[in-house]
C-alpha cells in the first residue's frame, strides 16, 4: 500500500506542468503586464524579452523576469522597426534564452508583430523551444492597416517564420478589433488594452484547462495530443459564455467569436472544456458536443472536459480549441 502511495506521489510530481509565458518586444511585454496586474497566475513564470532596456525597466515589481538581448547591437535601445536586428540580437544571446527554457513543458510566446524586436525575437525563441521538444503556442497580433505597408510586411515575414516552429499559432488581426461594436468608443490605448485582453484570454484559457482538475478532467497530455495532431500550426482558441446557463448557446458564441480568423469548419481535432453549475445535464452537454461535431468532420477527435462548481450557478463558460483543418 505504502509503495503504491509513493508511486502516486512520484507520478504527481512528474505530472506537474511547468509553463512559462514569454512576451517579446513592447507589445508582448504589455500583455505580460496586464496578466500580472490581473494577478491571473501565481505559479507561471513570465519573462519579457526585448532589446530595449528602458522597456524592461521596472517589470520586476510585477514579478516579471526580464532578458535584455543584443546589448552590443542596439546599445540598449529598441530596434527602430528593424526585424533583422531583433533576430540577430536574440541569436547572439541564444544561450540565455535556452537556459530560460530549461525544465519547462509548455511555452507561450506573445508579441505584437510589425516592430523589430518582437517580430525578430519571437521566431528565435520558438525555434529554440522546438529544438527542446517544448509544446509551444504563439499568440500574436498583426498591425492595424493604418500602421502602413512596412510594418505589415515585417509582421508577415515574422508570422511565416513562426508558423514553421510552433505547435499552435493564434493570430489576432488588429483591424478586426475595429469591427467590434465597442470600437467607436476606443482610444488608442484602450484599443491596445482590448488586444491585450484577447491575448490574455487565450493564455488564460489553456492554462486554466491544464491547471484545474475537472470532474471530467483534461490534462497536459490531452492538450499536447490535440495541438500536435496537425502538421500545421493553424488553430482556433475561443471562449463563449452563456448567462442563461445554456451550454449550446455558450458553444455557439465560442464558435462565432468575431475575432476568430476562421471557423471550426473542417477541424479534425478539438478540446472542449465546459465550466458550469455542478448539476449540469449530461443530455445538454451531449447535444452541444454533437452540434460541434456536425460543424467539424465526421472523424473528428474531440476531447471534452467538464468542471461543475457551485459558484457558477446560472452561467456556463465553454473553452474551445480546434485544430488540424482540412480545407473544404
Ligand atoms: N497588444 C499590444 N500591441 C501593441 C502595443 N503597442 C504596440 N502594439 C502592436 O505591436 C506592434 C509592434 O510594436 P512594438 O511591440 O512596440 O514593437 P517592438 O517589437 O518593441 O519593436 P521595436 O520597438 O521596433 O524594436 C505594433 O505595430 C502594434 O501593432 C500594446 O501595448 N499592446
Ligand atoms: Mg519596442
Amino acid at each position: 500500500m505504502t509503495v503504491k502511495n509513493e508511486n502516486i506521489e512520484n507520478d504527481y510530481n512528474k505530472a506537474t506542468v511547468n509553463i512559462k509565458i514569454v512576451g517579446a518586444g513592447g507589445g508582448g511585454t504589455s500583455v505580460l503586464e496586464s496578466l500580472a496586474a490581473n494577478k491571473l497566475f501565481d505559479n507561471i513564470e513570465m519573462v519579457a524579452i526585448n532589446t530595449d532596456s528602458r522597456a524592461l525597466n521596472g517589470l520586476s515589481r510585477w514579478g516579471i523576469s526580464t532578458i535584455q538581448v543584443g546589448s552590443n547591437i542596439t546599445d540598449g535601445y529598441g530596434t527602430g522597426g528593424d526585424m533583422k536586428k531583433g533576430e540577430i540580437s536574440a541569436l547572439r544571446d541564444e544561450h540565455i534564452l535556452r537556459e530560460m527554457m530549461q525544465n519547462i513543458n509548455m511555452l507561450f510566446i506573445t508579441a505584437g508583430l510589425g516592430g523589430g524586436a518582437g517580430s525578430g525575437i519571437a521566431p528565435v525563441v520558438a525555434k529554440l523551444a522546438k529544438e527542446q521538444g517544448i509544446l509551444t503556442v504563439a499568440i500574436v497580433t498583426m498591425p492595424f492597416s493604418f500602421e502602413g505597408c512596412k510594418r505589415n510586411r515585417t509582421a508577415m515575414t515574422s508570422l511565416n517564420e513562426l508558423e514553421k516552429e510552433v505547435d499552435a499559432l493564434i493570430v489576432i488581426q488588429n483591424d478586426k478589433l475595429m469591427t467590434l461594436p465597442e470600437a467607436k468608443q476606443l482610444t488608442v490605448s484602450n484599443a491596445f488594452k482590448l488586444t491585450d485582453s484577447v491575448l490574455e484570454r487565450a493564455v488564460t484559457l489553456i492554462t486554466k484547462i491544464i491547471m484545474t482538475t475537472g470532474d471530467v478532467n483534461i490534462d497536459f497530455a490531452d492538450i499536447s495530443t490535440i495541438l500536435r495532431q496537425s502538421q500545421s500550426s493553424d488553430a482556433v482558441f475561443s471562449v463563449g459564455v452563456s448567462e442563461k446557463g445554456d451550454v449550446a448557446e455558450a458553444l455557439e458564441k465560442a464558435c462565432n467569436s468575431p475575432l476568430l480568423k476562421r471557423s471550426v469548419k473542417g477541424a479534425q481535432g478539438a478540446i472542449l472544456y465546459i465550466i458550469g453549475a455542478d448539476d449540469m445535464s449530461m443530455y445538454d452537454i451531449n447535444t452541444a458536443i454533437m452540434k460541434l461535431k456536425a460543424e467539424m468532420t465526421d472523424a473528428a477527435n474531440i476531447i471534452w472536459g467538464y468542471m461543475g462548481t457551485p459558484d457558477k450557478a446560472g452561467t456556463v463558460e465553454v473553452m474551445l480549441i480546434a485544430t488540424d483543418f482540412i480545407d473544404c
